[in-house]
């Protein structure tokens, strides 16, 4: 069966990943796409045949449409997931699920009414090979219990539009994921360090960040985020266990020698470094669709988690305080204990 797919916002990620569906992903065709650019919703349709459809609302109402894309700004998330729950459609919503903990549990109300999880959010990371193998490491208990996790996210360059809240909200927030899903274990608490700011960023940013998190079993966590390090765009991190550690692994690339030097090259951004896992996402997401299953990806749950955590380190960064993420208990149906 082919998965016939409406996406919502055709922008930079969106055209990547109707790029992603139409050439690498078999078993999907994108049918509609609608932006509130019209002519950066026709110009993402054409080449492949889709059709343009007046808004959300309309791509997810449309017969020849299965399931639904969201790749909108942030704050419109929440209306197109809600509709397509009401639609009983299934829905891939980028990060983040929802700006507000407030829409995220309206949409976590919806889905668990409906009886059948609809909702798979973007958080691609778990698709990425090398976090998938230091997954494997991890619960194979070879490193024994995870105590520390040294994390860096790196970007070479922000504009002047991302704000210091940014660093938790739209950069971190892909961490926060993927450390919760690795240590299968809840973030508690989070705190924010400003160290000297680097003198290359726009003056109202605040860059580089130290996030330290703290989980529920007492793992705790720091997290460098640095959006203008010029350099590349580079992703570390490292679990410390009590009999050994695990490193995530840095992208394949050749080792070059040349004029009495070894170099190899450190990526620029994020497209290239997670390609791969972005494929990998969108193949599991619609084998699943095809086969009639549920998605197993990061659920609406995780993405509530998410907002949450990061709303909090926003808190923590404006504060200057240790700030307690206050999730609320996780329903069954999302493997919660009540
Ligand atoms: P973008 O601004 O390039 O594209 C967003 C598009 O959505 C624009 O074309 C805009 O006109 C359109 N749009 C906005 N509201 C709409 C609405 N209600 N209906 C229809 N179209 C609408 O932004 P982007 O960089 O492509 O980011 C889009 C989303 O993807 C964001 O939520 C972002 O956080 C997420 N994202 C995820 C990753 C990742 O690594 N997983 C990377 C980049 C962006
Ligand atoms: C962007 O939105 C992403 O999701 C990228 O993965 C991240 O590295 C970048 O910092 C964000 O702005």
């Amino acid at each position: 069966m082919t998965v016939r797919v409406g996406v919502i916002g055709a922008g930079w990620i969106g055209k990547e990943h109707i790029r992603r569906l139409t050439d690498t992903v078999t078993g999907a065709r994108v049918t509609a796409v609608t932006d509130i650019d019209a002519a950066r919703a026709e110009e993402a349709a054409a080449p492949i045949g889709a059709r343009v459809l007046p808004g959300g609302a309309a791509v997810v109402a449309a017969d020849d449409v299965d399931a639904v894309l969201v790749t909108s700004w942030g704050p419109t998330h929440a209306e197109h997931v809600l509709n397509a729950i009401a639609a009983g459609k299934p829905v891939f919503c980028e990060k983040p699920l929802a700006t507000t903990a407030e829409d995220c549990l309206k949409i976590i109300e919806a889905e668990v009414a409906h009886g059948r999880r609809l909702v798979q959010v973007g958080f691609m990371r778990r698709y990425d090979a090398g976090y998938r193998q230091m997954k494997q490491v991890i619960d194979s208990g070879r490193i024994g219990e995870p105590l520390i996790v040294h994390c860096a996210h790196r970007n070479p360059t922000v504009p002047e539009s991302y704000t210091s809240g940014m660093a938790a909200l739209d950069t971190a927030v892909h961490e926060v994921d993927v450390l919760r899903w690795l240590l299968d274990d809840e973030i508690v608490s989070t705190q924010v360090i400003t160290p000297r700011p680097t003198s290359k960023r726009f003056e109202h940013l605040k860059d580089p960040q130290i996030m330290l998190f703290e989980t529920a079993k007492g793992v705790r966590i720091d997290l460098e985020v640095f959006v203008n390090c010029q350099y590349g765009y580079d992703i570390q991190c490292e679990a410390v266990g009590e009999e050994g550690l695990v490193r995530l692994p840095d992208p394949a690339a050749v080792g070059v020698r040349t004029a009495a030097q070894h170099s190899t090259e450190v990526l620029t951004d994020w497209v290239g470094r997670f390609r791969d896992a972005f494929d990998t996402e969108f193949r599991e997401w619609i084998a699943n669709l095809a086969a009639g299953n549920e998605p197993t990806g990061p659920s609406a749950w995780d993405g509530y988690a998410a907002t949450v955590i990061t709303a909090a380190t926003v808190e923590a960064l404006e504060s200057g305080r240790v700030v307690a993420t206050d999730l609320k208990p996780r329903p069954a149906f999302y493997g919660g204990a009540a």
